[in-house]
Protein backbone atom coordinates (compact mmCIF):
# COMPACT_ATOMS: atom_id res chain seq x y z
CA UNK A 1 0.00 0.00 0.00
CA UNK A 2 2.33 2.47 0.89
CA UNK A 3 5.66 0.86 -0.57
CA UNK A 4 6.72 2.73 -3.66
CA UNK A 5 8.51 -0.61 -4.73
CA UNK A 6 5.50 -2.34 -4.82
CA UNK A 7 3.43 0.09 -6.32
CA UNK A 8 5.88 0.15 -9.43
CA UNK A 9 5.14 -3.68 -9.86
CA UNK A 10 9.01 -4.48 -8.19
CA UNK A 11 9.25 -7.19 -5.74
CA UNK A 12 9.24 -5.69 -2.35
CA UNK A 13 12.15 -4.91 -0.12
CA UNK A 14 12.51 -6.63 3.24
CA UNK A 15 11.83 -4.07 5.86
CA UNK A 16 13.94 -4.31 9.01
CA UNK A 17 12.65 -1.81 12.37
CA UNK A 18 15.21 -0.27 14.26
CA UNK A 19 14.04 -0.92 18.24
CA UNK A 20 14.64 -0.38 21.52
CA UNK A 21 14.60 1.80 24.77
CA UNK A 22 14.91 6.06 25.14
CA UNK A 23 18.68 6.68 23.77
CA UNK A 24 19.84 3.23 22.84
CA UNK A 25 21.31 4.32 19.87
CA UNK A 26 18.69 3.26 16.90
CA UNK A 27 19.34 6.60 15.08
CA UNK A 28 22.75 6.42 15.63
CA UNK A 29 22.34 2.78 14.02
CA UNK A 30 20.46 3.92 10.90
CA UNK A 31 23.21 7.05 10.21
CA UNK A 32 25.67 4.00 10.45
CA UNK A 33 23.38 1.70 8.08
CA UNK A 34 22.86 4.69 5.92
CA UNK A 35 26.12 6.86 5.81
CA UNK A 36 24.62 9.68 6.18
CA UNK A 37 22.34 11.83 8.43
CA UNK A 38 18.72 11.12 7.19
CA UNK A 39 17.59 14.37 9.32
CA UNK A 40 18.90 17.50 10.81
CA UNK A 41 20.43 16.94 14.41
CA UNK A 42 17.90 19.05 15.85
CA UNK A 43 15.30 17.03 14.87
CA UNK A 44 16.30 13.79 16.26
CA UNK A 45 16.16 15.35 19.39
CA UNK A 46 12.33 15.65 19.54
CA UNK A 47 9.97 12.87 19.91
CA UNK A 48 9.41 11.33 16.66
CA UNK A 49 6.41 9.01 14.71
CA UNK A 50 8.36 6.01 13.33
CA UNK A 51 10.56 7.14 10.15
CA UNK A 52 10.17 4.85 7.09
CA UNK A 53 13.20 5.22 5.18
CA UNK A 54 13.17 4.12 1.73
CA UNK A 55 15.50 4.38 -1.35
CA UNK A 56 14.08 7.24 -3.75
CA UNK A 57 14.80 10.88 -4.02
CA UNK A 58 11.03 11.62 -3.87
CA UNK A 59 9.74 14.32 -0.77
CA UNK A 60 9.00 13.41 2.57
CA UNK A 61 5.71 12.93 3.86
CA UNK A 62 3.65 11.81 6.53
CA UNK A 63 0.79 9.24 6.46
CA UNK A 64 -1.70 10.13 8.74
CA UNK A 65 -3.92 7.05 11.45
CA UNK A 66 -6.88 7.08 8.39
CA UNK A 67 -3.91 6.33 5.59
CA UNK A 68 -4.03 9.70 4.01
CA UNK A 69 -0.61 11.46 2.90
CA UNK A 70 1.04 14.69 3.43
CA UNK A 71 3.95 16.31 2.19
CA UNK A 72 5.99 17.34 4.89
CA UNK A 73 9.10 19.44 5.51
CA UNK A 74 12.03 17.97 7.02
CA UNK A 75 13.08 21.64 8.70
CA UNK A 76 8.95 20.99 10.57
CA UNK A 77 9.26 17.73 11.31
CA UNK A 78 8.98 18.43 15.34
CA UNK A 79 6.14 20.22 14.29
CA UNK A 80 4.04 16.81 13.18
CA UNK A 81 1.08 15.53 15.51
CA UNK A 82 2.75 12.15 17.03
CA UNK A 83 -0.25 10.56 17.37
CA UNK A 84 -2.35 10.91 14.44
CA UNK A 85 0.66 9.79 12.61
CA UNK A 86 1.40 6.70 11.49
CA UNK A 87 4.96 7.47 10.09
CA UNK A 88 6.77 9.62 8.53
CA UNK A 89 8.02 8.80 4.86
CA UNK A 90 11.66 9.69 3.95
CA UNK A 91 13.70 9.20 0.99
CA UNK A 92 17.27 8.76 0.27
CA UNK A 93 19.75 7.77 -2.20
CA UNK A 94 21.62 5.24 -0.09
CA UNK A 95 23.25 2.08 -0.82
CA UNK A 96 21.60 0.11 2.06
CA UNK A 97 18.05 1.64 0.92
CA UNK A 98 18.95 0.00 -2.38
CA UNK A 99 18.20 -3.65 -0.16
CA UNK A 100 15.98 -2.91 2.26
CA UNK A 101 13.46 -0.22 4.05
CA UNK A 102 14.41 0.58 7.71
CA UNK A 103 12.07 2.24 10.03
CA UNK A 104 13.35 4.17 12.39
CA UNK A 105 11.22 3.55 16.18
CA UNK A 106 10.80 6.01 18.71
CA UNK A 107 11.70 4.48 22.38
CA UNK A 108 9.92 1.41 23.49
CA UNK A 109 8.79 3.06 26.82
CA UNK A 110 9.08 6.89 26.33
CA UNK A 111 6.40 8.13 29.25
CA UNK A 112 5.52 10.76 27.00
CA UNK A 113 4.77 8.33 24.42
CA UNK A 114 1.61 6.47 23.44
CA UNK A 115 2.82 2.70 23.25
CA UNK A 116 0.39 2.97 20.41
CA UNK A 117 2.42 5.26 18.41
CA UNK A 118 4.76 2.15 17.07
CA UNK A 119 2.72 -0.33 18.19
CA UNK A 120 0.66 0.30 15.08
CA UNK A 121 3.94 -0.09 12.24
CA UNK A 122 4.99 -3.57 13.83
CA UNK A 123 2.28 -5.07 11.31
CA UNK A 124 4.33 -3.31 8.60
CA UNK A 125 7.79 -4.96 9.59
CA UNK A 126 9.45 -8.29 9.16
CA UNK A 127 12.66 -8.19 11.00
CA UNK A 128 14.11 -5.97 13.95
CA UNK A 129 17.34 -4.51 14.84
CA UNK A 130 16.88 -4.13 18.81
CA UNK A 131 19.62 -1.65 20.51
CA UNK A 132 20.27 -2.42 24.30
CA UNK A 133 22.27 -0.33 26.42
CA UNK A 134 24.81 -1.93 27.64
CA UNK A 135 24.45 -0.59 30.88
CA UNK A 136 21.31 -0.73 31.32
CA UNK A 137 21.19 -4.04 28.92
CA UNK A 138 17.83 -6.26 28.68
CA UNK A 139 15.52 -4.79 31.06
CA UNK A 140 12.08 -6.05 31.64
CA UNK A 141 10.48 -3.51 29.70
CA UNK A 142 12.56 -4.97 26.74
CA UNK A 143 12.06 -8.23 27.70
CA UNK A 144 8.05 -8.08 28.04
CA UNK A 145 8.13 -6.41 23.91
CA UNK A 146 9.80 -9.03 22.88
CA UNK A 147 8.37 -11.72 24.54
CA UNK A 148 5.02 -10.90 21.88
CA UNK A 149 6.93 -10.85 19.16
CA UNK A 150 6.28 -13.43 16.64
CA UNK A 151 8.93 -16.58 16.64
CA UNK A 152 9.51 -15.94 12.75
CA UNK A 153 9.74 -12.16 13.25
CA UNK A 154 12.44 -12.84 15.93
CA UNK A 155 14.67 -15.70 14.22
CA UNK A 156 15.43 -13.04 11.58
CA UNK A 157 15.95 -10.31 14.37
CA UNK A 158 19.47 -9.06 15.68
CA UNK A 159 19.92 -8.19 19.28
CA UNK A 160 22.86 -5.43 19.38
CA UNK A 161 24.07 -4.43 22.59
CA UNK A 162 25.22 -0.36 21.89
CA UNK A 163 27.56 1.39 24.07
CA UNK A 164 29.88 -1.04 24.63
CA UNK A 165 32.46 1.48 24.70
CA UNK A 166 30.61 2.23 27.97
CA UNK A 167 32.09 -1.15 29.74
CA UNK A 168 35.49 -0.03 30.36
CA UNK A 169 36.80 -3.84 31.89
CA UNK A 170 36.76 -7.00 30.06
CA UNK A 171 35.38 -8.48 32.38
CA UNK A 172 31.98 -6.16 32.81
CA UNK A 173 31.99 -6.90 29.07
CA UNK A 174 31.88 -10.68 29.04
CA UNK A 175 29.21 -10.70 31.90
CA UNK A 176 26.93 -7.77 30.43
CA UNK A 177 27.28 -10.18 27.49
CA UNK A 178 27.15 -13.63 29.37
CA UNK A 179 23.85 -12.43 31.18
CA UNK A 180 22.23 -10.89 28.23
CA UNK A 181 22.55 -14.37 25.97
CA UNK A 182 21.25 -16.12 28.91
CA UNK A 183 18.12 -14.09 29.27
CA UNK A 184 17.36 -13.51 25.41
CA UNK A 185 18.31 -17.43 24.68
CA UNK A 186 16.72 -18.46 21.37
CA UNK A 187 14.89 -15.25 20.79
CA UNK A 188 17.53 -13.55 18.48
CA UNK A 189 18.98 -14.46 15.20
CA UNK A 190 22.39 -13.36 16.70
CA UNK A 191 23.74 -11.01 18.84
CA UNK A 192 26.66 -8.83 19.12
CA UNK A 193 28.25 -5.91 21.13
CA UNK A 194 29.20 -2.91 19.66
CA UNK A 195 30.22 0.78 19.87
CA UNK A 196 28.34 2.86 17.52
CA UNK A 197 30.34 5.65 18.02
CA UNK A 198 33.56 4.03 17.34
CA UNK A 199 32.01 2.34 14.16
CA UNK A 200 30.88 5.27 12.63
CA UNK A 201 34.63 7.10 13.87
CA UNK A 202 36.01 4.58 11.89
CA UNK A 203 35.82 5.13 7.88
CA UNK A 204 38.64 3.66 6.10
CA UNK A 205 40.34 1.93 9.09
CA UNK A 206 39.39 -1.75 9.05
CA UNK A 207 41.07 -2.11 12.70
CA UNK A 208 38.48 0.50 14.04
CA UNK A 209 35.99 -0.55 12.24
CA UNK A 210 36.13 -4.19 13.22
CA UNK A 211 37.17 -3.46 16.84
CA UNK A 212 33.88 -1.64 17.20
CA UNK A 213 31.99 -4.85 16.66
CA UNK A 214 30.65 -3.63 13.34
CA UNK A 215 32.59 -5.84 11.22
CA UNK A 216 30.60 -8.88 12.69
CA UNK A 217 27.32 -7.37 13.04
CA UNK A 218 27.74 -6.42 9.42
CA UNK A 219 28.16 -9.97 8.55
CA UNK A 220 25.55 -11.43 9.75
CA UNK A 221 23.28 -8.19 8.48
CA UNK A 222 24.03 -9.17 5.11
CA UNK A 223 23.09 -13.16 5.61
CA UNK A 224 19.60 -12.33 7.20
CA UNK A 225 18.95 -9.43 4.19
CA UNK A 226 19.69 -12.31 1.84
CA UNK A 227 17.14 -14.58 3.47
CA UNK A 228 14.67 -12.18 4.53
CA UNK A 229 14.72 -10.45 0.49
CA UNK A 230 13.87 -14.45 -0.84
CA UNK A 231 10.73 -14.03 1.54
CA UNK A 232 9.61 -10.75 0.77
CA UNK A 233 9.86 -11.31 -2.94
CA UNK A 234 7.08 -14.72 -2.74
CA UNK A 235 4.80 -12.29 -0.53
CA UNK A 236 3.83 -9.15 -0.06
CA UNK A 237 2.76 -9.62 2.99
CA UNK A 238 5.79 -8.30 5.96
CA UNK A 239 6.57 -11.45 8.35
CA UNK A 240 4.82 -10.07 11.42
CA UNK A 241 1.99 -10.53 9.13
CA UNK A 242 2.56 -13.76 7.83
CA UNK A 243 3.62 -14.94 11.54
CA UNK A 244 0.39 -14.34 12.65
CA UNK A 245 -1.42 -16.75 10.91
CA UNK A 246 -1.35 -15.70 6.79
CA UNK A 247 1.39 -18.00 5.47
CA UNK A 248 4.79 -18.11 3.74
CA UNK A 249 4.05 -19.21 0.22
CA UNK A 250 6.27 -22.21 -1.05
CA UNK A 251 10.06 -21.08 -2.68
CA UNK A 252 9.59 -21.06 -6.36
CA UNK A 253 13.07 -21.72 -6.53
CA UNK A 254 15.03 -24.89 -6.56
CA UNK A 255 16.75 -24.77 -2.93
CA UNK A 256 20.71 -23.70 -3.32
CA UNK A 257 22.72 -26.68 -2.55
CA UNK A 258 25.64 -25.59 -0.01
CA UNK A 259 29.02 -25.42 -1.45
CA UNK A 260 30.71 -28.06 0.29
CA UNK A 261 28.47 -30.57 -0.89
CA UNK A 262 28.28 -29.57 -4.30
CA UNK A 263 31.23 -32.27 -6.18
CA UNK A 264 30.96 -33.40 -9.01
CA UNK A 265 29.60 -36.83 -9.64
CA UNK A 266 32.64 -39.57 -10.73
CA UNK A 267 31.43 -42.78 -11.27
CA UNK A 268 35.08 -44.42 -11.82
CA UNK A 269 36.02 -43.28 -8.46
CA UNK A 270 34.92 -45.14 -4.65
CA UNK A 271 33.18 -42.93 -2.42
CA UNK A 272 35.15 -40.62 -0.45
CA UNK A 273 34.84 -40.37 3.73
CA UNK A 274 32.13 -37.58 4.33
CA UNK A 275 33.67 -34.43 5.22
CA UNK A 276 33.89 -33.43 9.08
CA UNK A 277 30.80 -31.21 10.33
CA UNK A 278 31.85 -27.69 10.23
CA UNK A 279 32.63 -25.94 13.11
CA UNK A 280 29.38 -24.09 15.21
CA UNK A 281 29.15 -20.34 14.15
CA UNK A 282 29.28 -17.91 16.88
CA UNK A 283 25.77 -16.53 16.02
CA UNK A 284 22.06 -17.77 17.56
N1 LIG B 1 29.43 6.28 23.89
C1 LIG B 1 28.49 5.91 23.01
N2 LIG B 1 27.46 6.74 22.76
C2 LIG B 1 26.51 6.35 21.88
C3 LIG B 1 26.59 5.09 21.22
N3 LIG B 1 25.51 4.97 20.43
C4 LIG B 1 24.80 6.11 20.56
N4 LIG B 1 25.40 6.95 21.44
C5 LIG B 1 24.96 8.29 21.83
O1 LIG B 1 23.75 8.15 22.54
C6 LIG B 1 22.86 9.24 22.28
C7 LIG B 1 21.48 8.70 21.85
O2 LIG B 1 21.63 8.01 20.63
P1 LIG B 1 20.43 7.92 19.59
O3 LIG B 1 20.98 7.19 18.41
O4 LIG B 1 19.81 9.25 19.36
O5 LIG B 1 19.44 7.01 20.38
P2 LIG B 1 17.94 6.61 19.97
O6 LIG B 1 17.79 5.19 20.37
O7 LIG B 1 17.68 6.95 18.56
O8 LIG B 1 17.12 7.54 20.94
P3 LIG B 1 15.55 7.95 20.82
O9 LIG B 1 15.17 8.04 19.38
O10 LIG B 1 15.51 9.26 21.53
O11 LIG B 1 14.80 6.90 21.55
C8 LIG B 1 23.53 10.06 21.20
O12 LIG B 1 24.14 11.17 21.83
C9 LIG B 1 24.59 9.15 20.63
O13 LIG B 1 25.71 9.84 20.16
C10 LIG B 1 27.71 4.23 21.51
O14 LIG B 1 27.84 3.10 21.01
N5 LIG B 1 28.61 4.71 22.41
MG1 LIG C 1 16.09 8.07 17.67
Amino acid sequence: MSDPAQQAGGPRKPRIALMGEFSAGKSTLSNLLLGARPLPEKVTATRLSPVWMSYGNQSPYREDVDGTTEPVSLDRLEGIPVEETRFIRLFMEADILDVIDLIDFPGISDPNMDSDVWERVLPEVDAVIWCTHATQAWRQSEAAVWENMPDAVREHSILLITRYDKLTTVNDRRRVFKRVRRETNGQFGGTFPISLLQALEAGDDYDKWDGSGAGPFVDHLIETIQKLADLAARSPEPLYNIANGMGVPEPVVAPVIPRRVQRPLDADKPKRERPPAPPESGTG
